[in-house]
């Protein structure tokens, strides 16, 4: 939509994000003056330009860029809930660019690139902890697909290789890797740019750069339907109201196949739940993210101390967003198995996020064969890592009415033509 946007710009910051100067934060420490809103609460308008259904990463990164890389600012990101409430505030934070396929490989590692420097692009600080990641083989077929990953990663630029137990003891001191491990290590694909990062604050940053923008933000306002007339999208129906637009952007996760749906798209999606946990805080002692293909299992220790546990998703679809007993038992076996010596750590939170798995385990980008409606979906467990460069490519889309190179391989009409980007070997976990 080459030439949409209204630009209606904030003109209390214009059109950038705020910049509080040391002055401001003495003034307001020490006389209590609250802060301005990093967003602000609006009247939900009858049309906008563009309406992104979703406010978490994906949905205000798209919004963000639409606004400063292409000037498209009468843009509505609406979200059911809060923003960030969904995928982007129950992942575990992992960033990584280490994926089996050229394609994937690429796409995620424009997004690691876009997230060093986000605290600059957005003045916020995102606490990008670029510490390493490093995937535990423990039998011959592992060590084969480490192999196989390391030697595509190289090929396309990126910083992968397979290393030996004894390097793996130097990384990480705490991880058994005697012979007598119950699960032996007998290697690892080690990728030094992988890390973690401050979820929220992720989230947070996008929203206001993008309000700064003019965009404007609705958070308790639930999708309820999607007007298409005559093959074309055509606006929302929404719990506060008719919104009139002739692009929509579906951005959700979760509910993605049930969004779709709405428009009369079908999408070749499955919801799974998957848990996580955090343990009391502890001192610093796990540098790099680890992950265990095998046992299910990924750990890493964040700037408060506490240690974040994931797992592969549920063996059966669901909506639930509950813990269970019997998965922090087998969760809580599998740690111990690899560092026996958390045995007194206690565990404070579990939770679940939902992960919508696609066939081949790789997302699905772009126009859709409604006019107008767009997708940006079937993020499984690999969603929050690739949150920029979504927004990014999401954006360019919708602006210049053409699919990026970076994002056409992930078109929905793949999925017909039989051309998958499978990546189930590097996804995520034990799939
Ligand atoms: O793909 O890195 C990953 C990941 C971590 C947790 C779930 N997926």
């Amino acid at each position: 939509m080459a030439g949409a946007g209204r630009g209606h710009g904030n003109g209390a910051t214009n059109g950038r994000s705020p910049r509080y100067s040391a002055w401001d934060l003495a003034r307001r420490g020490l006389t209590g003056e609250a802060w301005p809103p990093a967003w602000r609460k609006h009247e939900l308008r009858p049309s906008y330009d563009v309406v992104i259904i979703g406010g978490g990463v994906h949905g205000l990164a798209t919004a963000h860029y639409l606004a400063a890389n292409h000037g498209i600012t009468d843009v509505a990101v609406l979200d059911k809930g809060y923003i960030g409430g969904g995928g982007s505030g129950r992942n575990t934070a992992i960033l990584r660019s280490n994926y089996l396929t050229p394609e994937g490989i690429a796409f995620y590692d424009r997004s690691l690139e876009l997230y060093r420097g986000l605290a600059a692009d957005l003045n916020f600080n995102v606490m990008f902890s670029q510490r390493g990641h490093m995937t535990l083989a423990h039998n011959d077929a592992s060590l084969r697909t480490m192999r196989w990953r390391a030697e595509v990663n190289k090929l396309v630029g990126v910083d992968s290789e397979v290393i030996d137990p004894d390097e793996v003891a130097k990384l990480v001191p705490r991880m058994d890797v005697s012979s007598e491990a119950r699960y032996p290590i007998l290697g690892a694909l080690w990728h030094p740019p992988g890390g973690i990062i401050r979820h929220d604050a992720v989230v947070w940053g996008y929203a206001r750069g993008a309000d700064s923008r003019g965009v404007q933000i609705h958070q308790n306002t639930e999708v309820l339907g999607i007007d298409v007339v005559a093959g074309r999208v055509t606006g929302v129906q929404t719990s506060r109201g008719a919104v009139s637009a002739p692009i929509v952007v579906n951005c959700t996760a979760g509910w993605s196949s049930l969004i779709s749906d709405m428009a009369g798209v079908e999408m070749p999606v499955h919801t799974f739940p998957l848990q996580a946990a955090v343990t009391e805080p502890v001192q610093p002692f796990l540098d790099p993210v680890v992950v265990s293909g095998t046992l299910h299992v990924y750990v890493s220790q964040t700037d408060r101390g506490e240690l974040v546990f994931g797992a592969s998703v549920d063996p059966f679809a669901s909506y639930s967003t509950r813990g269970s007993l019997e998965f922090i038992e087998g969760l809580a076996g599998h740690v111990l198995q690899l560092m026996p010596s958390l045995h007194n750590l206690r565990l404070l939170r579990q939770w679940a996020g939902l992960c919508d798995m696609t066939p081949d385990y790789s997302p699905i980008m772009g126009p859709t064969p409604v006019e107008g409606f767009y997708v940006d979906v079937g993020w499984g467990t690999y969603g929050f890592k690739a949150g920029p460069v979504s927004g990014e490519q999401m954006a360019a889309c919708i602006a210049t009415g053409a699919t990026p190179e970076l994002i056409a391989p992930f078109a929905l009409s793949r999925f017909a033509a039989g051309e998958l980007v499978g990546e189930k070997g590097a996804a995520a976990v034990g799939h």
